[in-house]
């Protein structure tokens, strides 16, 4: 199993781990969001209501109220970019 592949599926588990907490699988709501924040990039710190907020209005491209696998992608594909730019 290649490095990136192993990356994919990482992403795909995390989203999985965190969508299917309300039941439906396919969509993040921003609790869900919330706590994924916490624990995958906050390190367990509570993230503010702010934070969680504005990460949500960035991921939530078509204005729905809910974080779909595609959006969610596109995050984690900017966070990519941004961390090479570093
Ligand atoms: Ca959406």
């Amino acid at each position: 199993m290649s490095g990136l592949f192993t990356a994919m599926a990482i992403v795909k588990a995390t989203f999985d781990k965190y969508a299917g907490k309300d039941g439906d699988k396919t969509t993040l709501t921003k609790a869900e969001l919330s706590d994924l924040l916490k624990a995958e990039f906050f390190e367990g710190k509570t993230p503010s209501k702010a934070e969680v907020d504005e990460f949500f209005k960035s991921l939530d491209v078509d204005s729905d109220g809910v974080v779909d696998y595609t959006e969610y992608v596109t995050f984690v594909a900017a966070l990519t970019v941004i961390c090479n730019k570093k």
